[in-house]
């Protein structure tokens, strides 16, 4: 596929979506921007692509915007930049109703944080770093921020990593909820492989309706997720990769998901 400034490679059922401006951190810049909304839609019509995992080439995996290319287009409208470039990324990827997986590599800064709270799984490497750097630039937290850091971290330190904007490492970030797992940095691939593997095998349907249903259900009463988890069940209890669910344990073997 024809990218300037990211990598789509795909197997078995997995994409992963390799930042690649290396040389900034993997900065995002426009066309990055565009690119990677663009890639992340086609993700989602594929019937093949099954788990969606993002990473960064190089030492960084995404150091937010560019700032270099933010001092030189002037004084943009910041708010019409972050609906016409960081808007559709991010609402397509938190929309993906499919698993997705940071693969944190090195330090993840400003809106290359929001990218990794975006996805639903963060396998950092021990050389990750993570730093909401809006404050240093005298900016808030954007790109979804305000909306997971609380959710993933809790109030008072979503706080205090927004309005100190320190850089935290990676065991920091495992301690504080932020990410999943730590693994040295070597083994970062083949960690995240092993994940993206285990979510490529299950069941499609049920993976997003879970997904949907989690996100909806975090700010319902209780008795609208019940109701909500009723609804989705009708359409989960549907599918033939249930069946199989079913017949797979009855008859004490793994079951093989087809996505229908
Ligand atoms: O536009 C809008 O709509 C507003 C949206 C805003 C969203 C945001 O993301 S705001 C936040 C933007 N990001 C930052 O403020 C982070 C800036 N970077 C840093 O603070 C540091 O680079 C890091 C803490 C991330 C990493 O530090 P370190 O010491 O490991 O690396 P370094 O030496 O600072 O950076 C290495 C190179 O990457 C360096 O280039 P050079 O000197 O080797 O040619 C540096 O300039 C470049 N780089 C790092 N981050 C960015 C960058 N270039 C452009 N933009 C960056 N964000």
């Amino acid at each position: 596929m024809d990218f300037q400034t990211i990598r789509w490679d795909e197997a078995d059922g997995v994409v992963t979506l390799t930042l690649n401006r290396p040389e900034t951190l993997n900065a995002f810049n426009n066309t990055m921007l565009e690119e990677l909304a663009g890639a992340v839609e086609r993700v989602a019509r594929s019937r093949d692509a099954r788990v969606l995992v993002l990473t960064g080439a190089g030492r960084g995996f995404a150091s937010g915007q560019d700032l270099k290319a933010y001092q030189e287009s002037g004084s943009p409208d910041l708010g019409e930049h972050l609906h016409r470039y960081y808007d559709p990324l991010f609402e397509r990827l938190w929309g993906l109703e499919k698993p997705t997986i940071a693969a944190v590599n090195g330090v993840a800064a400003g809106a290359g944080m929001s990218l990794a709270m975006a996805c639903d799984f963060r396998v950092a490497a021990d050389t990750a770093r993570f730093m909401q750097a809006f404050v240093r630039i005298g900016l808030i937290p954007d790109s979804g921020s305000t909306y997971l850091l609380p959710r993933l971290v809790g109030y008072a330190r979503a706080l205090e990593l927004a309005m100190l904007g320190d850089l935290i490492d990676a065991q920091t970030a495992l301690a504080w909820g932020l990410v999943n797992k730590v693994v040295p940095a070597e083994r970062l691939a083949e960690e995240t492989a092993a994940l993206a593997r285990r979510l490529a095998e299950g069941p499609p349907k049920a993976l997003g309706l879970i997904k949907r249903a989690i996100r909806r259900g975090a700010q319902q009463s209780f008795r609208d997720a019940l109701e909500y988890e009723a609804w989705l069940q009708a359409a989960a209890v549907a599918t033939e990769d249930h069946r199989e669910g079913i017949a797979a344990f009855l008859e004490k073997r793994a079951p093989r998901f087809r996505g229908r």
